[in-house]
């Protein structure tokens, strides 16, 4: 009878720290071994040449979610995981999405009975709050944290989604309490609105106009904003889909001041500009997303910004809607940017993009590649080290890197449910060839190997880096006297 289930030899490991010559035993899903040589698998794979690197974690993407305005994604669990696979991801933490007047429970379960029959990765969800109301965040909140959807996000924009700076000091307040990660979309609301409505007035309706309406000074109050509100009680917060610098720099200020705030960035603040909206008739719908694409300059700073370690996790936000009457067209062939659906697809591009432009142009450092693509979202999101790591008892999702691959991206060749891809024509200098999660072969030989329904649901653990500083603002500090127990 063999040791391993599965043996891969020859390759070298790359975890957020060190680079080995490696073999690596699988038993039962998990690694069991780590050595030079090891016994006999049932199974071998020989990766001489290769890199093994942790299995990827999308920790923001949108996949059978519906939007606040009625509208579906087109990816379901099914083409989304498989899509992710193949782009070299082993675990997705989607949004299970409240609409207001839902209870969470029901959200959570719904979105469970849409997840588990058709996921071929791992999941986990982080929740959407929309209704911020005392009996969602004082009783249905906690109640979920405990059951391991141990983060959640909140909005400043969208008629449907935003809450007022008072609803989310409660809702920063129950985090804080419970030890859960507050993810933020953050961007001015009204100044949005009123960008808009003076753009419509005057007959400026193609899409990129959108980037103009959200301007990136409405991502930089909204932005600080939010840092104060968390400044205030003491609660750590991760801003997500950063866009442009001066909402960078507003992160860098806080995170110099010793507060924990984090953020987050994605493919299309690295690999779009604003020009992609600006391309011929509705072609520029393709790239709108929120917030936008900025300039050529912004993006080098969007970069160095992955690269100096201002930002901690690199997601897709994956929010796929077709270029046709189910997505970006449904309210027409020829909507105002008002009416656009808002994102763009992400979830197979995202580790093989950065790899190709990050790694393999010696840009990025690949040890801060699987970092921030893997490792600190396993840490942030409380995954880690069961997931995020190349270590005995960790779960054995592992990714096969051939580094000589060239792949050109085409709308055609990606495994996801949409009819295009803003990286068309973009070519990626390696690309992760063999995946596996816990120990199932998932993808080889460019082809699916599992059954749909055959991923798991991750019960969270609350993140070290959810808890708070302990430290107050001087209004709160018990030295001026101020005694009042407000949380
Ligand atoms: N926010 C997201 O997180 N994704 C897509 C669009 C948006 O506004
Ligand atoms: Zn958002
Ligand atoms: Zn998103």
């Amino acid at each position: 009878m063999q040791a391993y289930d599965l043996v891969i030899r020859n390759g070298h490991t790359v975890t957020h720290k060190e680079k080995i010559k490696q073999d690596i035993g699988i038993k039962d899903g998990k690694i069991a071994a780590l050595g030079e040589v090891l016994e006999e698998g049932v199974r071998e794979i020989d990766a001489e040449g290769k890199l093994i690197l942790p299995g990827g974690i999308d920790a923001h993407c949108h996949i059978e979610q519906k939007s606040s305005t009625g509208l579906m994604t087109a990816d379901d669990f099914y083409s989304g995981s498989v899509s992710a696979a193949f782009g070299g991801t082993t675990t997705l933490i989607p949004f299970a999405a409240q609409h207001r007047g839902q209870s969470l429970r029901e959200v959570v379960d719904d979105y469970m009975a849409c997840a588990a029959p058709k996921s071929v990765i791992d999941f986990g969800f982080h929740l959407i709050i929309s209704d911020a109301s005392d009996a969602i965040i004082g009783q249905e909140l906690p109640a979920m944290i405990e059951d391991g959807i141990t983060s959640f996000k909140i909005y400043m924009t969208y008629d449907n989604l935003k809450l007022d700076d008072y609803e989310i000091l409660n809702v920063l307040a129950a985090a804080r309490r419970e030890q859960a990660m507050v993810m933020v979309h953050a961007e001015n609301h009204d100044v949005i609105r009123w960008i808009t409505e003076k753009l419509l007035d005057q007959g400026h309706g193609e899409p990129k106009y959108h980037a103009i309406a959200h301007a990136s000074i409405a991502e930089k109050e909204a932005t600080h904003r939010a840092i104060s509100l968390a400044e205030l009680l003491d609660t750590p917060l991760l801003i997500v889909h950063v866009s442009s610098e001066s909402a960078l720099n507003e992160i860098r200020r806080a995170q110099e001041r010793g507060l924990k705030i984090y953020g987050e960035t994605c493919p299309q603040y690295l690999f779009l500009t604003i020009d992609d909206l600006d391309k011929d008739g509705m072609e520029g719908a393709k790239f709108c997303c929120s917030p936008p694409p900025r300039n050529k300059e912004n993006q080098d700073i969007i970069w160095e910004g992955l690269i100096d370690g201002s930002f901690s996790v690199f997601s897709s936000d994956h929010a796929p809607y077709r270029f046709d009457d189910t997505g970006k067209l449904s309210a027409g062939p020829n909507p105002t940017f008002k009416k656009i659906a808002n994102g763009v697809p992400g979830l197979e591009i995202r580790m093989p993009l950065l790899f190709s432009e990050g790694v393999q142009t010696g840009r990025m450092d690949i040890h801060r590649f699987v970092d921030v693509t893997t490792t600190i979202p396993a840490k942030k999101y409380g995954l880690y080290p069961r997931k995020g790591a190349i270590a005995v008892g960790s779960d054995a999702d592992l990714a096969i890197w051939d580094t000589e691959k060239q792949v050109t991206i085409t709308a055609d060749a990606l495994h996801d449910n949409m009819d295009y891809t803003p990286y068309e024509g973009m070519v990626s200098n390696g690309w992760p060839t063999t995946v596996i999660s816990r120990g199932r072969i998932v993808v080889e030989d460019e082809e699916l190997k599992v059954e749909r329904g055959s991923g798991i649901y991750l019960k969270r653990d609350r993140s070290e880096f959810a808890k708070p500083l302990e430290r107050r603002v001087p209004e709160m500090d018990p030295k001026t006297n101020f005694n009042a127990k407000l949380f």
